[in-house]
């Protein structure tokens, strides 16, 4: 056992972990980063997010939005061991750089504080945690600014959790503020020191009380689900120490606990003993790949957990290696091929990476120059390559912008840039579109898009302008008519004629358009009906109203031919002309695309999802419990494309953060009146 009382080493694991650092957004992540580092002697001292001086959010963009805005990756060493921890974003938006490096981390850290605000936000992530079956522990940071009883606060956090929160420290308070703490697995009391190893100190009197019952709510819960625990109990036997660590690790690594320890992130408090938590509890690296299914050999396996191109040296895949060894010169592979040779293997330290030797199995470490490596990837050494080992779908996309390069010389650099920026981050996407053309990027949010849109100035010497995309306006018609469309030309010696009668119809909506031929007699010869369709066709490209037009039929029924002027050019225009003349005289309409749009919320917010759906032209079409969370619903509702275009923006702030929807076009819908007149002179002031 260690000075401090550390438990069995028997059962603890050695080796390289990977540990994530997870929780709310200001939760104090990045400031615990900075802790474990000097107090493990990474760092020389610990610097602060309010000064910018920490080694986590160090990009540029991270410092300019003041907020972690990905995942930053730490290396250090503790009592022998290696250890990467990763301090990942908490805002929703950026939560995917969280989702790609949970399934290779042996445990996660849960930073949070006692803030019922932030209560759904913690649910979330402890979501995703239970999903994944990732162990974790929560620290509750800020106590030193604690107004209420630890015991409620968790009473307040454990709606959050599907399985129970085990309090293992009770503070120690000094009058209104907590001077340390009672570890109830060592039944040691200590007080804290600023930036030092907390001194164990006495522990008596009142604290002593409180101790013993804390304990035995503790034991009570662990004996859940060990009926040797729970005898020793029923007839008030103490369970030896070893045997409370042994079920406080076991029960952690089967995710049927989540054990609370205390800490102060700033001044480094409860930080040792998070250390020791995490040294003598979490699984190991052995047991992740046994998790996640590699299969043992002297292959090479990894998962890459985040890549990125740095402006000098190229890119970067940070990748946690699971079995085997890996070192410059290694090939790797994934199931879609080569992934590329390892060129320098790397330490990580937020921004910067220094080169060292070859890596081995449970190490986490950058490999350069993996050009096709992809975040989420599974990489291998051996002649077949091993199967995907996660599969973490991206949440789907709730925000749109569309971009186009400042400087035309850079449009060619668009489409490498835009790989890049999708293989960094799988929750974005990019879709052209054909009709109006646009290049779109499809995100998580408004930061998202505004950090991507930086990305691709900064790091890809691509700087772009960004508007709101176009919306999918259709139109129609209200009338039939019958319109002759005729094309007559004479030019010195060859002429042109066309000549054609349209009958022109409107269709039940959803129809599309429909070209019939009902000529009979021969009036205009077969080899140019379809030049008159086509004709059709492109005219109803652009509609009166500017739009294309849709859910209508036009039947050729009449016309005549000349047998020298005409010719498929000829006839071509004179359909066009029949659709151009006719179609102002049928009534025309406006159609907007209408989606069915699901939102998830906490309940306390969904009378505001109903406002806010209101008032924006939505139809509510009902709301329920979200199914498998509890204290959420799910608001249902038809609503206009035109309006879901910023709908998250309102959204989250609605929801401090957490809310979000997804949708899918369900019907093209008329609009008329001022909002369609308004839509339309846009429309003509674009052309
Ligand atoms: N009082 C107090 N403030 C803290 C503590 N930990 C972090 N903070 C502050 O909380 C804010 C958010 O911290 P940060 O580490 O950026 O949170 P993150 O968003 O989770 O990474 C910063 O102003 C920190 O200085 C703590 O233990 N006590
Ligand atoms: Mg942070």
């Amino acid at each position: 056992m260690g000075q401090n009382g550390t438990g069995p080493n028997g059962t603890r694991n050695s080796g390289p972990r990977c540990i994530a650092l997870v929780g709310p957004f200001q939760s104090g992540k990045t400031t615990l980063l900075e802790a474990i580092l000097a107090r493990t002697g990474a760092i020389q001292r610990q610097g602060t997010v309010d000064a910018g001086t920490t080694i986590g959010d160090a990009s540029k963009e991270a410092r300019h939005h003041k907020m972690s805005v990905e995942a930053t990756f730490a290396t250090t060493n503790f009592m022998g061991d290696q250890y990467t921890f990763i301090d990942c974003p908490g805002s929703i938006e950026f939560i995917q750089d969280m989702r790609s490096v949970l399934p290779a981390v042996d445990a996660a850290v849960v930073v949070c504080e006692a803030d019922e605000k932030k209560v759904p936000q913690l649910q979330l992530i402890l979501r995703e945690l239970e999903d994944q079956n990732i162990p974790h522990f929560l620290y509750l940071n800020k106590i030193d600014k604690a107004d209420k009883r630890v015991r409620e606060t968790i009473k307040l956090l454990q709606p959050a959790s599907r399985v129970p929160l085990l309090l293992r420290q009770i503070p120690i308070w000094n009058g209104e503020i907590i001077s340390g703490f009672v570890d109830l697995a060592l039944e040691r009391a200590f007080v804290y020191k600023e930036h030092a190893p907390s001194e164990i100190v006495d522990l008596k009197g009142e604290d002593l009380n409180r101790e013993k019952e804390a304990r035995f709510t503790m034991l009570e819960t662990l004996a859940d689900h060990d009926d040797e625990l729970m005898e020793q109990l029923l007839e008030d036997i103490q369970p030896p120490r070893d045997k409370v660590f042994d079920d406080l690790a076991k029960e952690l690594r089967d995710r049927i606990v989540c054990p609370v320890l205390l800490g102060v992130a700033t001044r480094s408090n409860g930080v040792l003993r998070l250390l020791k938590a995490l040294r003598h509890e979490s699984p190991g690296a052995d047991e992740t790949a046994k998790r996640l299914g590699v299969k043992a050999g002297s292959d090479a396996v990894a998962i890459v957990l985040k890549t990125f191109h740095t402006t000098h040296g190229g890119k970067m895949s940070v990748a946690r290696l699971l079995a085997g060894q890996a070192g410059d010169g290694t090939t790797l592979s994934t199931t879609a091929g080569e992934a590329g040779r390892v060129s320098g293997v790397f330490k990580l330290m937020g921004q910067h990476f220094d080169k060292r030797g070859q890596a081995t199995s449970g190490e986490t470490i950058a490999f350069g120059k993996l050009d096709s490596a992809k975040t989420g990837d599974t990489l291998s050494s051996g002649k077949q390559p091993h199967a995907e080992l996660t599969q973490v779908k991206p949440y789907a996309p709730v925000l749109a912008i569309s971009v186009q390069a400042k400087e035309r010389k850079d449009d060619v650099k668009l489409g490498p840039a835009f790989t890049k920026l999708t293989d960094e981050d799988p929750s974005l996407s990019v879709v052209h579109n054909a009709e109006s053309h646009e290049v779109v990027i499809w995100g998580q949010g408004e930061m998202h898009l505004r950090v991507a849109a930086e990305h691709l100035a900064d790091r890809f010497a691509v700087p772009v302008s960004t508007r709101p995309p176009s919306v999918g306006y259709r139109e129609t018609i209200r009338k039939p008519i019958t319109q002759r469309g005729r094309h007559k030309k004479q030019s010195g010696g060859h002429g042109q004629f066309g000549d054609t009668v349209l009958e022109i119809k409107p269709l039940p909506r959803g129809s599309g358009f429909k070209f019939e031929d009902r000529i009979t007699g021969g009036v205009v010869p077969r080899n140019y009906i379809p030049a008159v369709e086509e004709g059709v066709t492109d005219a109803l490209k652009h509609g009166p109203l500017g739009f294309p037009v849709v859910d209508l039929s036009v039947a050729l029924i009449d016309g005549s031919y000349h047998t020298v002027d005409s010719s498929d050019q000829a006839f071509r225009t004179a359909g066009r002309i029949g659709i151009v003349e006719g179609l102002p005289q049928c009534q025309p309409v406006l159609l907007e695309p209408i989606h069915l749009v699901e939102i998830v919320c906490p309940t306390e917010a969904t009378a505001k999802m109903n406002a806010i759906l209101s008032g924006r032209r939505g139809q509510i079409l009902g709301f329920d419990t979200r199914e498998g969370w509890n204290g959420w619903d799910t608001v249902r509702a038809q609503m206009p494309e035109a309006e879901i275009g910023d709908l998250i923006i309102e959204v989250r702030s609605a929801t401090a953060g957490v809310g979000s929807f997804i949708f899918k076009f369900d019907h093209m819908a008329e609009l008329t009146g001022r909002t369609a007149d308004q839509i339309i002179a846009a429309r003509r002031a674009a052309e």
